[in-house]
């Protein structure tokens, strides 16, 4: 499901990430299966998915515009998109983010909430958008599942680097895009009605070893030292003629 992306290509994806903590991949999964698999997912979000209405100020969010959309979670999606889950659980999916952000927790993991894991996130109707908000956790990864025709609206708008440089990205079936969520604030631009007038996309939430330490570890490893035969008097000296 997920195609071969060879080293040089990699290369440039971790270069650019790195550069501007986003990158965004063609086609890394099948477009022509993707869009044919988008009625599906989007008869799914229409019985099952959850409507979510909240008022302007959640968390992460910027600007004072409601927060309206419908989302199916991720034991949603593992029980009535199967296929789905499984292309983003996948050891192919997991080889690919490596090198860019490091082993990826997935479900199963003890440290991986299923629900923020993978969702869907539909958006539906003239003037349905996402507003502007940073995410709570670094690495963020966007599925797109179908084409949305120029002029349809619905693209996604970053704002990069120190300069906040707009970068809009209009979406297509297959394209995936890694990028770091809390630091790059974004929105999905409202839709105006053109084209099919709905959109869907694969948020996922993608938690490292780095993003996860536990205090339990880190006191375990950092913590002053106090173990027995340490001897403090000859360390103070080391430090001073250390530091001299
Ligand atoms: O649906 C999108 O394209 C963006 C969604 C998003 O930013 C989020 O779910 O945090
Ligand atoms: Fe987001």
């Amino acid at each position: 499901m997920i195609r071969k992306v060879d080293p040089f290509e990699m290369n440039i994806y971790q270069a650019h990430f790195y550069t501007h903590h986003y990158v965004c991949v063609p086609e890394l999964f099948s477009a022509t299966v993707c869009q044919g698999y988008t009625p599906w997912i989007i008869s799914m979000a229409r019985r099952r998915g959850q409507v979510i209405d909240k008022p302007a100020g959640g968390p992460g969010a910027i600007g004072d515009e409601p927060l309206q959309y419908t989302v199916l979670t991720g034991s949603q999606i593992q029980s009535h998109l199967s296929n789905l889950f499984e292309w983003v659980t996948s050891l192919d999916f997991a080889a690919f983010l490596q090198p860019l952000i490091g082993d990826v927790f997935m479900p199963g993991h003890p440290h991986c909430e299923l629900d923020s894991y993978v969702n869907v996130n539909y958006l539906q109707g003239v003037g349905a958008k996402y507003q502007f908000h940073r995410d709570d956790f670094p690495y963020t990864g966007l599925l797109f599942l179908h084409d949305l025709p120029e002029g349809a609206g619905g693209e996604l708008e970053m704002h990069v680097g120190p300069e906040q440089r707009p970068v809009l990205l209009r979406p297509q079936a297959g394209m995936f895009l890694l990028f770091d969520g809390s630091k790059i604030p974004h929105r999905v631009l409202p839709l105006t009605g053109r084209g099919i007038g709905e959109r869907v996309s694969v948020p996922l939430s993608l938690y490292t070893q780095v993003h996860e330490r536990s205090a339990d570890i880190q006191n375990y490893l950092y913590a002053p030292m106090t173990t027995v035969g340490f001897d403090e008097e000859s360390a103070t000296e080391f430090d001073e003629g250390f530091s001299a």
